[in-house]
């Protein structure tokens, strides 16, 4: 009788462990099938947000240490420091050896003037050094480099929304940022790029395609706009470009955003009509508020020809900052010094490369540390 009792409860016992592991099994695969059966039922489960879904926004690489590639493609740069180290250590430092100093600071872009003062100061330096080990030179080399660079100017992008001075109750008024400069030197492409850090630290972003010379140049910004998820305002093609660009800020401020970034079409520095239109674009934005940050970008493969237009373009929309682009190409990075001295305007930021985060903020350190192919 008992045994026959406790086969029973066994029997019970046994029962219930096998339908209580069928349920959690039953329990787990229903679980699980949720997000399947709404990708099975794409109508019920998609169709509310199919018509707003943004457009597939691409991961951001960090922005942090961009900079350090410049070391791999600032091609060909170490022939800089090894011909300046060279001449440098060499036993005899003459005249005719400073001479060749300055001409390879020349040939790398680094400008007449900066490099006067270099030689300058490295001579007086060296001389007082007493020996001349390749190490010792380097570090004078570097720290001088350095100097000319100018370590602690400030390089910060003013894309902070600004409280409104005009109208205490409206708050903040969207940060508006103006890219100019010649045909081709990267415009569009920072803007997209520059866009898209924005976006990934969190800014709501506005582009204006004021370029309406080709529907084709508001069609590649309207692409990245795509990428970064930020809107583009966009006018008809042969439109008034000044128009288009107080449009965007205008729609900026209304949207709430916190940037508007705007676009312009590339002209040469001596079509005279052309800078009078650019000095329009920024007057007619003038009227709603301040221009925060108006960013010339140079093709660092110019060399001093970029001088000649920097120059031109600082006198029409008074440049605050310079995107230096194009220096994955170049082995004369020099032009960074020369062209700071010439406008008295930070290099901000450079352009490594074609690609979507090819943008960097300019660190003086790591690009001397590159020039001297560190
Ligand atoms: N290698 C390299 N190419 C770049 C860089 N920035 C831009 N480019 C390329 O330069 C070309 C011109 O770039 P855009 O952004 O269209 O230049 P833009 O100034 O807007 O040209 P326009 O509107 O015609 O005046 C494109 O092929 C870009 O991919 C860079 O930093 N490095
Ligand atoms: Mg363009």
């Amino acid at each position: 009788m008992d045994i026959l009792t406790l086969v029973v409860v066994l029997a019970v016992l046994g029962l219930l462990v096998v339908v209580g592991a069928a349920l959690a099994l039953v329990g787990l695969r229903s679980s699980r099938s949720g997000p399947v059966l709404d990708v099975r039922a794409p109508e019920a489960a998609q169709a509310p947000y199919a018509p707003e879904a943004p457009p597939t926004v691409e991961a951001l690489a960090p922005v942090a240490g961009r900079m350090a590639r410049l070391r791999s493609r600032l091609r060909g740069s170490q022939a800089l420091g090894a011909g300046l180290l060279g001449l440098l250590s060499r036993e005899r430092l003459d005249d005719a050896a400073w001479e060749e100093v300055e001409e390879v600071l020349i040939t790398a872009d680094v400008g007449v003037g900066p490099t006067r003062e270099l030689v300058e100061r490295l001579r007086t330096r060296v001389a007082g050094a007493g020996r001349r080990d390749p190490d010792v030179v380097r570090a004078l080399l570097r720290e001088e480099l350095l100097a000319l660079v100018g370590p602690d100017v400030d390089r910060s992008l003013r894309t902070a929304t600004v409280p409104d001075g005009a109208d205490g109750e409206r708050g903040v008024r969207p940060a508006v940022v103006l890219v100019v400069g010649v045909n081709g030197t990267g415009k569009t492409t920072t803007v997209g790029k520059l866009a898209r850090v924005l976006v990934a630290d969190g800014r709501t972003v506005l582009l204006g395609a004021a370029d309406t010379f080709r529907a084709a140049a508001a069609d590649q910004l309207q692409t990245w706009g795509d990428r970064v998820g930020a809107p583009v305002v966009r006018g008809p093609e042969g439109g008034d470009s000044a128009s288009v660009a107080f449009d965007a800020v205008r729609q900026g401020a209304q949207g709430g955003y916190d940037v508007v970034l705007v676009d312009t079409a590339g002209r040469l520095q001596n079509k005279v009509g052309l800078m009078d239109e650019l000095g329009k674009v920024k007057r007619v934005i003038e009227k709603q508020g301040p221009v925060d940050e108006v960013l010339l970008v140079l093709d660092a493969t110019t060399g001093q020809n970029g001088l000649v237009q920097a120059r031109v373009f600082a006198d029409v929309v008074s440049v605050t900052g310079i995107v230096l682009t194009k220096l994955d190409g170049t082995a004369k990075g020099g032009i960074v010094l020369a062209v700071q001295r010439e406008l008295g305007v930070p290099v901000k930021l450079v352009g490594l490369g074609e690609g979507p985060d090819d943008l960097a903020p300019f660190d003086p350190e790591v690009f001397v540390d590159a020039l001297l192919g560190d």
